[in-house]
Parts: C-alpha cells; structure tokens; sequence
C-alpha cells in the first residue's frame, strides 16, 4: 500500500481496532464472519463498508446495483450494463460476449484494492454503474437520505433458492483438501442468520422499506419476476433510471436485444464465462457464476423439514411488511 493521507490512515486504524471487539462465527468456505451493526460480513466487507463511510463521496447520476448473494448479481449487472450502454455498442459484438459482469462493473466494497482509497472509484465517468453487497442500513446517510444522491436497483430470490446457490458456491470455493460443507451445516448458519452479508431477511426489508419510503431512490425487483417477465422488468428498470425506451428503440426490438443478452442460456455459453480459470491467487472464476440459473431447484435439495422451517422463520420475519416472495 502507498502511503495513503491521514484521513485515509485514520480509518484503516479504526478499523484494526474494531475486528478484534467484533463477534465471530465460522464462515462457509475458510473466511470467518463478523457481527457488525446486526450483519454478518467479512472483514473486507466491514473495511469496504467504514472507507465508503468515511470517503466515497457519491454522485447523482450513481447507480447502485444491490444483491445479497446468489440472488442474481451476475444478471442485473448484465442487465443494468446493457440498458445503461445501450446505444454505444452494437448488440453482436457486444461487451458482455467477451467479459463477464464482474470486469464491467466495479464492486464497490472492493474499491479498496491498489493503493487503499477511493481514487479509483473516483476518477470513473458519469453515470459510475457500482455493485454491492453491503446492507441498506450500512450507507452513510449521504447516500440514502432522500434527495437523489444516487440510486439503487436491489433484486432478491426465494431464500430457499438463495441458500441451495450459495451451498453449491461454498463448496466450490473451498480449497482442496478442506471437506466439503454439508447442507445441514450450510442450513444451520443461514437459519441463524450467519452467512454473507445476512441474516438475509434483514437484508431484504432493508432494501425493500427503503423502496416504499423512496420510490424514486430504491427500486426492488425479484429473481421470479424478471423471470416471467423479462421484457417489462427490463423497461421498469430503464425507466426508473430516467432513460425509458424510445418508440424507435421499440421498434428496433432493443428490449428483445438485450433480454436475450444476458439470459442465463447466452451468459452461460460465451467462452469467457465457460473456461474454468480458478487459481491460487484467484481461487473463483466465471463459470462459479453459472450453474442452473432456474427458479424453484431448490426442491431438488431441501428436505420438506428444511423447507418448513424457513418458511416459519420467513412467515414471522416478514409479518407485517407487506414483503413476500410469491
Ligand atoms: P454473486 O451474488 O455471488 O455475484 P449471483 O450472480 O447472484 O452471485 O448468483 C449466481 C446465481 O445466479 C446462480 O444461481 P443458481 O445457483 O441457482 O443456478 C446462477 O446460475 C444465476 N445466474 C447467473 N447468471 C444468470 C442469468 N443471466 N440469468 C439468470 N440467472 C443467472
């Protein structure tokens, strides 16, 4: 790390000084979670979380791409991309053919590689597209007070389907030698709440109260929904981001265009996102992103007990908001 200034210097430390005091549980593949303000996250994500606290200084013209894990980053940053670019590339030959969403849209918590600032967060052009992870609750007020500091688009999935992606995706990413995670485990930890960035209930009706209070800031899409209907899902993101389609561009079929862009059968099949690349150094790679990319396989591994379960705790966690996933 460079020297960095003593703003920057002064979170770092505040930082060092916070993970020690903070409550630990195991994690899914060979990290550790930490409890932080009621979320459990990595250390990355706390420190991600407390530099965009105190430096990341957001635009209007910022979009925001939310997701818990597993609930369909890959597709929405595809689908964000595609919409926000539209006009400066030609469907054919397109980005999204050669690289995966990962390397076209920037993680925001994760600013932090280089020299440890937000330099490089700050130096990208209007619109910046930024993908995160992190809670609604864990934005500075800047960002989600209700003038149009910037926007977010959230999209969440059936738990059930979440927790059976996720459990396949931990024991992918755990290293050889290291056994694998069973399911009662990986059940276990996401029924306490305990995995990336959860309890994942408390994740959503962040998000989800946040798009009642601020129709205009926070807008909550689900997984089922773009499913079953792509083409609408597509133009109520477009015009919730202030660039509705055309009649031309309706004629065109641009809609179609990129509806079938990013669907899961296109992604999954370009080379780039085919090859397995996991290494040492980069223990994930593109294909990890791809795996059936179906609403309800999780039928397909939960017990019935399982089930019932979680539909208890989501019933009594979600009582009263007006939230459910069906
Ligand atoms: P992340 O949050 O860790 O970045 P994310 O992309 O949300 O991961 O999760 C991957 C899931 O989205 C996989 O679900 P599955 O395990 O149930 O199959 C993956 O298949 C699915 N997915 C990836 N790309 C698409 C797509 N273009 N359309 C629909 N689903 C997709």
């Amino acid at each position: 790390r460079i020297k960095l200034d003593e703003g920057y210097q002064k979170t770092y430390k505040n930082v060092d000084e916070l993970l020690p005091t903070l409550p630990r549980s195991k994690g899914w593949w060979l990290d550790q979670l930490l409890q932080y303000q009621g979320f459990w996250l990595s250390t990355y994500g706390i420190r991600g979380s407390m530099l965009i606290d105190d430096h990341f200084n957001p635009r209007p013209t910022d979009i925001i791409i939310a997701t818990s894990p597993k609930c369909g980053t890959t597709w929405l940053r595809a689908l964000v991309f595609s919409i926000i670019n539209r006009n400066s590339f030609d469907f054919s030959d397109h980005p999204l053919r050669k690289a995966n969403p990962r390397d076209l849209v920037h993680f925001l918590e994760a600013h932090i590689r280089g020299d440890g600032s937000t330099a490089s967060i700050d130096g990208l052009p209007s619109p910046r597209l930024l993908s995160t992870h992190l809670p609604y609750a864990l934005f500075p007020e800047c960002m989600t007070d209700d003038t149009l500091a910037c926007r977010f688009v959230y999209i969440c999935r059936d738990l059930k389907d979440v927790l059976a992606s996720k459990w396949h995706f931990a024991n992918k990413l755990r290293p050889k030698g290291v056994p694998p995670l069973s399911l009662e485990e990986a059940f276990d930890l996401f029924c306490k709440g305990v995995s990336h960035y959860g309890p994942f209930w408390d994740h959503v009706l962040g998000y989800w109260k946040a798009s009642l209070e601020s129709p205009k800031k926070v807008l909550c899409l689900k997984y089922e929904d773009v499913k079953k209907e792509p083409l609408g899902c597509v133009r109520k993101v477009a015009n919730f981001l202030g660039v509705p389609f055309t009649p031309e561009e309706e004629n065109k079929e641009i809609v179609e265009e990129i509806v079938k862009l990013c669907s899961f059968e296109n992604m999954s099949n370009q080379d780039v996102n085919k090859s397995d690349t996991r290494s040492q150094e980069k223990p994930i790679s593109n294909s990890d992103f791809f795996r059936k990319g179906e609403v309800g396989d999780w039928v397909n591994h939960l017990s019935p007990q399982m089930s019932e379960i979680l539909d208890q705790i989501t019933e009594q966690k979600f009582q009263g908001t007006g939230f459910s996933f069906h």
